[in-house]
């Protein structure tokens, strides 16, 4: 048995797979690729742009990481603070509301009202906790917008909450600061880009339905912003903080897109 055996590519893991298949096709979905040759976005053609051989699993995993990369480059780009998410009417609403999260219903993290302070900390002069009074004292305001989940499905929901620009600006953040990451009940955790976190329609969510946020859909809040996927949405958060260094995400850190733009 030689051993010039040639290397054989090998199939990646599914979630590899999921996320390649999600970067990909949103990538040939991209406005901007009308800035290339339509033919160059095959696989082949993403390939060479992140000048990358496709010849065994470490490869595999570099492509998918520099696809990913270019991916958020170009989300990022594209993206505007002015440009809004479509808002819906109440007739519109999906019921019952679908839940989701990486571990069953039963597994919701219940929160206490009364002990619970939300830790805001990193770049900001206001490091400080919240108590949910405080929080909820706050400027409200409500939208109605579409939340799309990676899995497949989507649905239309009306949250209530404080505006997230604003209320940064009063926690003293650096907004010129790359990311604000968050830290969950659960073993969740999301970073999102600043533009994304000063985006008007980006709300600290603390009601679904004109009512408390239940326990299954974040309690007691949860970060809601429409023009970002479900998975970048992070629920229960007990601890954001503003940040230069990059956080990651708990599905991001399993190969999703980092930016995840809807
Ligand atoms: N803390 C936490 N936040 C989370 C998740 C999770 O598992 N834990 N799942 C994310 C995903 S993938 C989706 S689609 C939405 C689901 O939100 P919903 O239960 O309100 O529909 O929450 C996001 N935020
Ligand atoms: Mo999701």
């Amino acid at each position: 048995m030689s051993n010039a055996e040639p290397k054989r590519v090998r199939v990646p893991s599914p979630i590899d797979r999921q996320a390649l298949a999600i970067d990909v096709r949103r990538e040939l979905e991209m406005p901007a690729r009308r800035l290339f040759n339509r033919r160059i976005l095959t696989l082949g053609g993403l390939a060479m742009l992140s000048g990358c051989t496709l010849s065994d699993d470490s490869s595999v995993e570099h492509f998918l990481e520099k696809v990913s990369r270019m991916n958020d480059r170009v989300q990022a780009w594209l993206f505007s603070g002015a440009r809004l998410a479509p808002t819906y009417t109440e007739s519109d609403l999906t019921r019952p509301f679908p839940f989701n999260a990486y571990y069953g219903i039963e597994d919701v993290p219940h929160v206490d009202a009364s002990t619970y302070r939300l830790a805001v900390s990193g770049l900001v002069t206001g490091k400080r906790s919240w108590t949910l009074d405080e929080l909820y004292a706050l400027p409200h305001a409500e939208q109605i917008t579409r939340h799309i989940c990676v899995e497949g499905w989507s649905a239309i929901g009306r949250w209530g909450g404080t505006p997230f620009g604003a209320f940064l600006r009063r926690v003293g953040a650096d907004t010129s600061a790359k990311y604000v990451g968050f830290k969950c009940a659960d073993d969740y955790y999301e970073s999102i880009d600043m533009p994304t976190a000063l985006h008007p329609q980006t709300l600290l969510a603390f009601e679904y339905d004109g009512r408390r946020l239940p326990p299954e859909f974040g309690f007691p809040m949860k970060l809601r912003m429409p023009t970002k996927l479900g998975y970048k949405n992070p629920k229960h958060i007990m601890e954001m903080f503003v940040t230069n260094t990059y956080p990651g995400g708990y599905w991001v850190d399993q190969g999703y897109n980092w930016f995840g733009g809807s």
